[in-house]
C-alpha cells in the first residue's frame, strides 16, 4: 500500500522552504548544525532522531478533532485513530501502565490535569520546593498548582537527600490530598514506596513525576512507580527520545474509585479532554507512539545503561578536579555543582561554557542565596553524549574542559564575566572535535563546522 508520498511530502517541503524562504530555511539549517557541533549536557534535553521528528512534521497535523479514538467529534479520523491507539499501546507496554493518556500537550499540562481531575481548588498539595530540586508545577507560587492549591513543599536532609522524614510529618500536619514525588534537579533514587506509605496514611493521592528518569524507569535502572503512586506523569523529550510532549500513565490503581465516582483512569481521562485540553497534536502523538516504540528496544536499554555509567563517571572526574558535587554523586543521568564556592553564579557559568560550546543550564541549588536566573548552581546531564555513543571514557576530557573553562572564568558581578580567548578557543575547538568524534547517530552529517555560540552580553 506504500507510495512513497510520506517521504516525497517532508523532501518536497524541504525544498519548498529553501526556495520561499531563505530566511527561515538557514534558521533552521543553523539549529541543525549547532545540535551537532556542541557539547548538549542540559539534564532536561535529549535529542529526537529524524524518525521521531518526521512524524511531527507529518500530515497527522492536518488533522482537527477533539475526543478519543473511537469517539471523536469530527470526521476523517480513521487513520489517526490507529495512529493515537498505537501510541497508547505502546505506552503502556514501555512502561508496564493499565492506563496511557498520551494526548497531554507537555508534562505541566499533565500535571496539571491530575490536579484539577483530582482536587478542589484550595486543597492541600505537598510537593517537593522548587530550591530543593522540585518542579515548578509541583506547587511553586509562580505556578498555577501554587496559586489555585494550598502548597506546602518538603525539602532535604543536610546530606542533600530528601528528607524522608520531614516530609511524613508534614504530610501529617497538613494532611494534603496530593502528594507529589519526583523532581528536577535531583540525582539521586527517589524511595516511591515510602512515599505510598505516607500517602496511603494520610488518604492522599501519590503522584510520581518521572519526567527527567522515564527512560531509566523504562529500562529498568531506576525502580518504578507506575504500580506504587497513583497517577505517574511525564514529558516524552527529556529522556524518552521523543517530541514536546507529555504521558499520563496509571497502573494497579487504574480502576480505583474518586470522589465524583469515576475511576482514576475515566477521571483522568475526562480531565485531558474535554476539562483542559482541545484538539490533541496527532502529529506529536505520532511522533510520540514512535519514541515509545523504540524505548521498548534491547537498544534502548543499552543505551540506559550508557547514560548512568557516563552520569557517574563525569561526577567521579568532576569532583576529583576539585568541584563540589552536590550529593556526591549521582545514580541517574544527572550532575549537580556548587558554583558558588567556587565564587561563581550559575548564570556566569552557563554563559562561559556555552561561549565554548558547552551547554549546561544554571540551576537553583538548596540555600541558593540568588534568584531563578542566576543562580548559585549549574546542573549537567549525560543523555546526549551517551547517545552520541560517549561512555565513561569520555568522562575525562568532557570534565577537563569543563574544569578549564570553570577554572579560568573570570566574574564581573554576578551576571558578566570574562574569559581569555585562548582558553575559550582551545576548548571550543576541543568539544567540538569530541563531536565530530561522536556524531549524533542516524543524523546526517553537517556539511561545515559552526562557530560555537557567542556569548550573549
Ligand atoms: N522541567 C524543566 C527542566 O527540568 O529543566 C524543563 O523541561
Amino acid at each position: 500500500m506504500t507510495t512513497g508520498i510520506f517521504r516525497r511530502t517532508l523532501a518536497h517541503g524541504a525544498d519548498l522552504l529553501a526556495a520561499q524562504d531563505e530566511q527561515l530555511y538557514e534558521l533552521l539549517e543553523r539549529e541543525q548544525q549547532r545540535q551537532h557541533e556542541t557539547l548538549a549536557m542540559v539534564a532536561a534535553a535529549s535529542m529526537a532522531d529524524p524518525s521521531v521528528l518526521v512524524c511531527e512534521a507529518s500530515s497527522t497535523s492536518n488533522v482537527t478533532t477533539e475526543g478519543y479514538p473511537g469517539a471523536r467529534y469530527h470526521a476523517g479520523c480513521e487513520v489517526v485513530d490507529e495512529v493515537e491507539r498505537l501510541a497508547v499501546e505502546r505506552a503502556k507496554e514501555a512502561f508496564g501502565a493499565r492506563y496511557a493518556n498520551v494526548q497531554p500537550h507537555s508534562g505541566s499540562t499533565a500535571n496539571q490535569v491530575v490536579l484539577c481531575s483530582l482536587l478542589n481548588p484550595g486543597d492541600v498539595v505537598l510537593g517537593m520546593d522548587l530550591k530543593a530540586g522540585g518542579h515548578l508545577t509541583h506547587g511553586a507560587s509562580a505556578s498555577m498548582s501554587g496559586r489555585f492549591f494550598t502548597a506546602i513543599a518538603y525539602g532535604l536532609g543536610e546530606d542533600g537527600l530528601i528528607d524522608y522524614d520531614a516530609m511524613a510529618r508534614l504530610a501529617r500536619t497538613h494532611r494534603p490530598k496530593l502528594i507529589f514525588c519526583g523532581a528536577s534537579s535531583y540525582p539521586r533514587t527517589v524511595d516511591f514506596q515510602r512515599f505510598r506509605e505516607v500517602a496511603d496514611e494520610v488518604g492522599a493521592y501519590l503522584v510520581a513525576d518521572i519526567s527527567h528518569i522515564a527512560g531509566l524507569v523504562a529500562a529498568g535502572l531506576h525502580p518504578s512507580p507506575v504500580d506504587v503512586a497513583h497517577v505517574t506523569t511525564t514529558s516524552t523529550y527529556k529522556q524518552l527520545y521523543g517530541p514536546r510532549g507529555g504521558l499520563i500513565l496509571v497502573g494497579r490503581d487504574a480502576e480505583l474509585r474518586t470522589a465524583s465516582g469515576k475511576t482514576l483512569a475515566a477521571a483522568l481521562q475526562d480531565a485531558v479532554f474535554p476539562y483542559l485540553q482541545g484538539t490533541p497534536r496527532l502529529n506529536t502523538v505520532a511522533a510520540k507512539a514512535r519514541a515509545l516504540g523504540q524505548v521498548c528496544t534491547p537498544e534502548f536499554r543499552q543505551l540506559a545503561e550508557r547514560i548512568v555509567a557516563t552520569s557517574a563517571a563525569l561526577a567521579k572526574e568532576l569532583d576529583s578536579r576539585g568541584h563540589h558535587v552536590l550529593t556526591g554523586g549521582t545514580d541517574t543521568h544527572m550532575v549537580l555543582l556548587d558554583v558558588g564556592r567556587r565564587g561563581l553564579t550559575g548564570r556566569i557559568a552557563e554563559r562561559a561554557l556555552e561561549s565554548c560550546g558547552i551547554v549546561v543550564n544554571k540551576n537553583s541549588i538548596p540555600g541558593d542565596p540568588h534568584g531563578p536566573r542566576v543562580t548559585s548552581g549549574v546542573r549537567l546531564g549525560t543523555n546526549v553524549l551517551a547517545l552520541r555513543g560517549m561512555g565513561p571514557a569520555e568522562m575525562t576530557e568532557c570534565a577537563e574542559l569543563v574544569d578549564t573553562v570553570l577554572g579560568a572564568v573570570v566574574p564581573v558581578g554576578d551576571r558578566d564575566y570574562e574569559l581569555d580567548s585562548t582558553t575559550r578557543a582551545g576548548v571550543a575547538a576541543r568539544a567540538t572535535a569530541l563531536c565530530h568524534r561522536f556524531p549524533l547517530p542516524d543524523h546526517p552529517l553537517p556539511t561545515r563546522a559552526v562557530a560555537p555560540t557567542a556569548a550573549v552580553a
